[in-house]
This record gives structure tokens, C-alpha cells and sequence, in this order.
């Protein structure tokens, strides 16, 4: 109770939006996803059949032919050489397994790549980086990270594809109840599509090993009302807020080589090699998932980095205390 209380006030801005934490395979809610579970299940009901057949006939083999009383432990029993009806069941059976498994698999790959979104589709840009996500609505001109917003599909119409890109090394695109695991790979672009059914908070990750902190490269995708994404979408297109109570604290930030790794909408600030930061506030974690974002959080992550995702291609600043409260005011403004 008491951690779900904390969780809830920590994303206060989708508080009203049902999560799904526990990324379950098995509990698919958008189409990709369920075709993927109809894969899963028949491919765990064939191996879990081979399991009781094989186990089975080695059990009663070993319990028919034990050693029983009067038996001469010195005698080989009978030595029976090849069966050509055997090796040819036993070579035949797991080949047409096999072409069944593939033939389903192609199915499901076929429909899910060649299913034509309509044109009114969300399309999303996701680039993989060593160890986050950018993610990008040319449609919209909006540019955040870690997190994608897209309109809640409850007919499966309103699909939002994804063009899947990396500008380092392959990371894997898996939202376990929407859809995956479809890999990004330098120099290459990959498709794939969602379409939550029900409005939610869906939690998903990177499934390919990309280096030190790949276990903390997390994703989440929140879907919701279209209403409410446009103007998520219309909030997110806005330069960064610029308040006149942060001035010192942006004079900080401008003066430091943040402005090499972070674009800031409306500022000078315009790196491209970090996460963006013009809506940084409007967002529910830090370091792609590692924290949750509150004050905290923030200022421990922009004292160094370091000792929260060791590794990560941001380095500790070294801000003296005063200038690393300013900074750290100054973001907070950036709602
Ligand atoms: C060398 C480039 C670089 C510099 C300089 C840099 N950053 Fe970063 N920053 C990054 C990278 C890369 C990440 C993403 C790290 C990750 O999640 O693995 C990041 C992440 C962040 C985040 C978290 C954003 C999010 O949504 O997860 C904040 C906040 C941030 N930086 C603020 C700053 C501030 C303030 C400064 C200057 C004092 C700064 N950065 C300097 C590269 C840089
Ligand atoms: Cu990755």
C-alpha cells in the first residue's frame, strides 16, 4: 500500500492512467502483442508435448528395464542394432515440428510488418543511444526521450508506427504487452507498430545487450486519450518556459558545457548528443528509468551521474553547491 501510495505521487501527472509494471507477455493489449502470445503458446504446447513423451519414455524405460532379484548383473542385456521405421520417425517428426513452427512464426512476422497503417497514423522516430532513447514526432515537431506518448487505440485503428534507428550500436525495441522485440541497428531502419487498446502506462526495456548499463535503458509508453495526447503533443512543441525567477540559474546552465549534450527550446542550448531537455519536468524518470525524477533525484543525477548509472556517457560536472542549486532550479522550471 504504502509503495504504491509513493509510486503513485511520484507520477502524479499520469497518476490517473492504470500501470502496467509487471511487463507480463501473456497479458498482450494491443494487436502485435496478441499475435506474438498466439506464437508463445503454441510454441510452449508442442515443446511441453516432446517434454512428457521424451521424459516419459526415459522413466519407463528406466523403471521397466531396472535390475530385479535373479537377474545376472554380469550379462549385457540384448543388443539390438538400427530400425529403419525408428530413425526415420525420429528424423521426420522434429523436422515437420520444426516447419510448423517456422511457418507459424513467418505468419505472424508477415502480418505484423506488412499491416499498412492507415494515414491518419502517429509516426514515431526511436533512436537507440547508448544508454537512452530519443524519441521524435516529425508530424508534431516534438523531440523528447525515454518516454512515448501515443493516442490510446481501442478499435486498433489509431496504430502508431515506429521507425526504429541506432546511433551507436543494436538495441532492441520490447514493450512486452504491446509488441517486440524488433532491433535497432546502425545504418539500417526498422518498422513496427502499437496500438494500445486501453489507456495506460506500459513499461518496457532494451532486449539486445548494449553495453555497461543496458539493464538500465528502460521505456515506457503511455497511451492515452487522443485528446489528451494532442495536447501533450501541443505542450511538448512549445519553446522551454522561461522564468525570470530561474534567470541565474539558466546564465549557469549556459555558461557550462551542458549546452554541448542538451537542447533546450529557446535557448542557445543545442546539443544533440544527450536527452533533450525543454520539457525535462514533464517527463516521470531520470537516466532513461534509473530514478524516478524529483528534486532529489535531479540534483543527485547533476552532481554526477556517475554514481547513479556508472558508465553513462554523461560525465560529473564538478558544479561548486551553489551553482549545482541554480542549474538544478533552473530545470525544474523546464515543465
Ligand atoms: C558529454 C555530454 C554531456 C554533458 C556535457 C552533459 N550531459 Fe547531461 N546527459 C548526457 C547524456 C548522454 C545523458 C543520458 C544518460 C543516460 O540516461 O544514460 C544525460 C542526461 C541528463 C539528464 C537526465 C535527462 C533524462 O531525461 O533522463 C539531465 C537532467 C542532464 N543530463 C543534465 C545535464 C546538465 C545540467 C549538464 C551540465 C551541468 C549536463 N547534463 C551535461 C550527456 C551530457
Ligand atoms: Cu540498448
Amino acid at each position: 500500500m504504502l509503495i504504491q501510495a509513493v509510486i503513485a505521487l511520484l507520477q502524479a501527472p499520469y497518476a490517473n492512467l492504470p500501470q502496467y509494471p509487471v511487463a507480463n507477455t501473456f497479458d498482450p493489449l494491443a494487436t502485435p502483442g496478441q499475435a506474438e502470445k498466439g506464437i508463445a503458446l503454441l510454441t510452449i504446447a508442442i515443446t511441453t508435448g516432446i517434454f512428457v513423451v521424451t521424459a516419459g519414455l526415459i522413466v519407463y524405460g528406466i523403471w521397466r528395464y531396472r535390475i530385479r532379484p535373479g537377474d545376472d548383473a554380469t550379462q549385457e542385456p540384448p543388443q539390438v542394432y538400427g530400425s529403419n521405421q525408428i530413425e526415420v520417425a525420429w528424423t521426420v517428426i522434429p523436422i515437420l515440428i520444426v516447419f510448423v513452427l517456422i511457418g507459424v512464426s513467418v505468419r505472424v512476422i508477415a502480418a505484423v510488418q506488412n499491416a499498412s497503417p492507415s494515414q491518419s497514423s502517429v509516426k514515431l522516430q526511436l533512436i537507440g543511444h547508448q544508454w537512452w532513447w530519443t524519441v521524435n514526432y516529425p508530424q508534431f515537431g516534438v523531440v523528447t526521450a525515454n518516454e512515448i506518448h501515443v493516442p490510446v487505440s481501442p478499435d486498433g485503428k489509431m496504430v502508431t508506427e515506429v521507425r526504429l534507428e541506432s546511433v551507436d550500436v543494436a538495441h532492441s525495441f520490447w514493450i512486452p504487452q504491446l509488441a517486440g522485440k524488433m532491433d535497432l541497428i546502425p545504418n539500417r531502419i526498422n518498422y513496427t507498430w502499437i496500438d494500445p487498446h486501453q489507456p495506460g502506462v506500459y513499461y518496457g526495456n532494451c532486449a539486445e545487450y548494449c553495453g555497461t548499463q543496458h539493464a538500465n535503458m528502460l521505456l515506457r509508453v503511455i497511451a492515452q486519450p487522443t485528446a489528451d495526447f494532442n495536447r501533450w503533443a501541443y505542450e511538448q512543441k512549445q519553446p522551454a518556459v522561461d522564468d525570470p525567477n530561474a534567470a541565474e540559474g539558466k546564465k549557469a546552465f549556459l555558461s557550462l558545457a551542458c549546452v554541448n549534450c542538451h537542447l533546450i527550446k529557446g535557448t542557445p542550448s543545442a546539443g544533440v548528443f544527450g536527452p533533450d531537455l525543454t520539457h525535462l519536468m514533464s517527463r516521470q524518470t531520470i537516466g532513461a528509468g534509473v530514478l524516478p525524477l524529483n528534486h532529489e533525484n535531479l540534483r543527485a543525477w547533476v552532481n554526477d551521474p556517475q554514481q547513479i548509472k556508472p558508465g553513462c556517457l554523461m560525465p560529473s560536472m564538478k558544479l561548486t553547491g551553489p551553482e549545482l542549486d541554480h542549474v538544478v532550479a533552473y530545470l525544474e522550471t523546464l515543465h
